[in-house]
């Protein structure tokens, strides 16, 4: 029986999603998106299915992760993949390709006994909660406690993107694109809220969300009302391309998070941890010098991690030097090849919505300061 609960990143995992490869696209062109891979094949302007092969591969490592998470006693669900080359379209838009399905964590998070639909900000991916829907069905039925929300579906007309945002950020440097970053001067409007589920950090009755390519300052306020027990923190970092949280700001127990150094982080933040006795730990260096291909995801995916109790974690099987790094911490590592998998949406935390861990909400931060 399904139990929705999880209320932080590090409690024991009892039960997860975890995505699927099949039919992953590279996404027909659309406002919120700057897709030029020619080296792989897909030049601006184009889009189709990835490779076969490639699909094979990634689900090869998928269903391997599933096995070492199912051999660790946790219970895990698998989406239920559309016709994702299938156009889709609203009475607003249309749009000639949907996405995939491997990166649930963008989709879906669980926050206390509530499963929250995100907004979603590409109208390629607009319907791919359908892929999930199966199982949240099943979830609803299973568990009388279960909050099922679903943020406003947003209308993704061209009032929610910046007209020629793509052709004028690109040619900027890459200080002036981090100063565009910390204001908040991005691709998408402020015209409705508009977030991806994983642009958000969970620490018990701290939530941090940050701004990005695909989460607006709406999407944040919208999140702030809807959990009016928690305390959600707006917060940026000295990334350009800012895509999701958890490659940048990783929790990893009580008293512990993980930072991509190379991501600066405000001093106010950084201090709001440490007068909470909080340790902020710069991460290792990848072993990998370039993004994965046909990705909008870095080469930081080695702290995209998976972690199962405060004691143990999932990391990607080739970060050698972050595999050390966590063993120096006191962890347990799993490894788990997974590179395979990047270019369908990500690392071992994009691919997986843990829905139930054990535990209850906590404070973890009694202690205010500055505007958080
Ligand atoms: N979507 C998770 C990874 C994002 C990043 O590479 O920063």
């Amino acid at each position: 029986m399904t139990k929705i609960n999880a209320w932080n990143e590090w409690d024991p995992l009892k039960q997860v999603i975890v995505g699927r490869a099949d039919g992953t696209m590279v996404q027909a062109p659309e406002p919120a998106i700057f897709r030029d891979w020619p080296d792989e094949g897909y030049p601006r302007g184009t889009y189709g299915l990835l490779p076969e092969e490639l699909t094979a591969a990634a689900n090869e490592q998928l269903d391997n992760f599933v096995g070492i998470l199912e051999g660790r006693g946790i219970r895990v669900d698998r989406p239920t993949p559309l016709d994702f080359t299938q156009a889709v379209a609203t009475p607003e838009w249309s749009q000639d390709s949907m996405f995939g399905s491997m990166p649930v964590r963008d989709v879906l998070i669980a926050v206390g006994t509530e499963l929250l639909e995100a907004t979603m900000s590409y109208r390629s991916r607009w319907f791919e909660y359908l892929a999930y829907r199966p199982l949240i069905e099943g979830y609803f039925r299973d568990d009388p406690a279960m909050r099922w929300e679903a943020a406003p579906k947003p209308r993704l007309t061209d009032a929610s993107f910046k007209a020629g945002f793509w052709d004028e950020y690109e040619a900027l440097p890459f200080e002036e694109q981090v100063a565009r970053v910390r204001r908040g001067d991005l691709v998408l409007t402020e015209a409705e809220p508009l977030f991806d589920a994983a642009d958000i950090a969970r620490f018990g009755r701290d939530l941090f969300v940050q701004q990005s390519l695909v989460t607006n300052q709406a999407g944040i306020r919208w999140i702030r009302q809807h959990f009016p027990e928690h305390r959600v923190h707006a917060v940026t970092f000295g990334n350009s391309h800012p895509l999701h949280i958890d490659a940048t700001w990783v929790p990893l127990r009580p008293g512990l998070v993980l930072h991509c150094g190379e991501r600066t982080a405000d001093e106010d933040l950084l201090q709001y941890f440490k007068v909470n006795d909080w340790e902020v730990v710069e991460a290792a260096q990848t072993s990998k010098d370039v993004a994965p291909p046909l990705s909008p995801c870095s080469r930081w995916l080695s702290i995209n991690v998976l972690v199962l109790d405060p004691r143990t974690v999932c990391v990607e099987a080739s970060e050698t030097a972050q595999i050390d790094q966590f063993v120096k911490l006191g962890f347990e590592v799993i490894p788990v090849p997974f590179w395979d998998v990047a270019p369908f949406g990500g690392g071992l935390h994009c691919a997986t919505t843990d829905i139930h861990r054990e535990g209850d909400l906590q404070d973890y931060f009694p202690k205010r300061h500055g505007r958080f």
